[in-house]
């Protein structure tokens, strides 16, 4: 597994981002494992986890021009994101969204540099998708491409049809999915960390009723 993979996945679980249990979904499937994105909350661990959203964004091998944050969690996400890359010396400007348009001051529904070319989408987790279709509708509008979806953790499900949703999305958009790590790298993490083989079994079982049909 690469570096980075383990270290994301080290990460989360030392700080709580990635638990293991019974979690309710917004699509109602009940989930072994949840990933919390709100965990990460210091500092250090926040330059952690940009560091490894931008080795997965560098081993693509992807040209941009620019980032995206959704409201809310993609914000921090992609700020810390064009930081960790600027250690790389790739400086790229960053976009992110207002729930709620502005009506007074600057005005407007996005924050940032202004929306061109080539633009990443930098989110926490991807399930079904609905959240980042509205992403790319924004982006859009605004004469910008959306090419690439960036999250840390891929859950590999179903969208609407067989297809995991990040392949779903990649198809249907020609947006270019990149995960930091996906659920196979979770379960091949904790297939390496003895006393886990219960929750390997739970998210197998999860896997065959919820998971990519390829
Ligand atoms: P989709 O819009 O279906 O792709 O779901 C993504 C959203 O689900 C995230 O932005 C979260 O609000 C939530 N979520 C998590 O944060 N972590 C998970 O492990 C699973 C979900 C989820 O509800 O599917």
């Amino acid at each position: 597994m690469q570096d980075h993979k383990t270290r994301f996945l080290d990460l989360a679980f030392d700080h709580g981002a990635l638990r293991l249990g019974e979690f309710t979904l917004k699509s109602g499937r009940v989930s072994p494992y949840f990933f919390n994105l709100g965990a990460i909350a210091g500092g250090s661990a926040m330059a952690t986890l940009a560091d490894c959203y931008a080795r997965a964004i560098l081993d693509a091998g992807i040209e941009l021009d620019g980032l995206f944050g959704p409201a809310y969690k993609g914000i921090p996400l992609v700020t810390a994101t064009a930081c960790a890359l600027a250690g790389h010396d790739v400086d790229l400007p960053f976009t992110y969204n207002r729930k709620e348009a502005k009506d007074h001051g600057e005005g407007g529904q996005l924050v940032g540099a202004k929306l061109a070319g080539r633009i990443g989408i930098v989110d926490d987790v991807i399930t079904a998708g609905t959240a980042v279709r509205e992403a790319i509708a924004l982006i859009r509008a605004n004469q910008a491409q959306p090419c690439a979806l960036v999250v840390a953790l891929d859950r590999q499900e179903r969208g609407t049809g067989n297809r995991s949703a990040l392949r779903e999305l990649a198809e249907d958009t020609g947006i270019q999915p990149i995960a930091v790590c996906t659920v196979d790298d979770l379960l091949a993490y904790l297939t390496r960390h003895p006393g886990q083989e219960n929750v390997v079994e739970a998210i197998r079982a999860y896997r065959r009723t919820y998971g990519d049909l390829g």
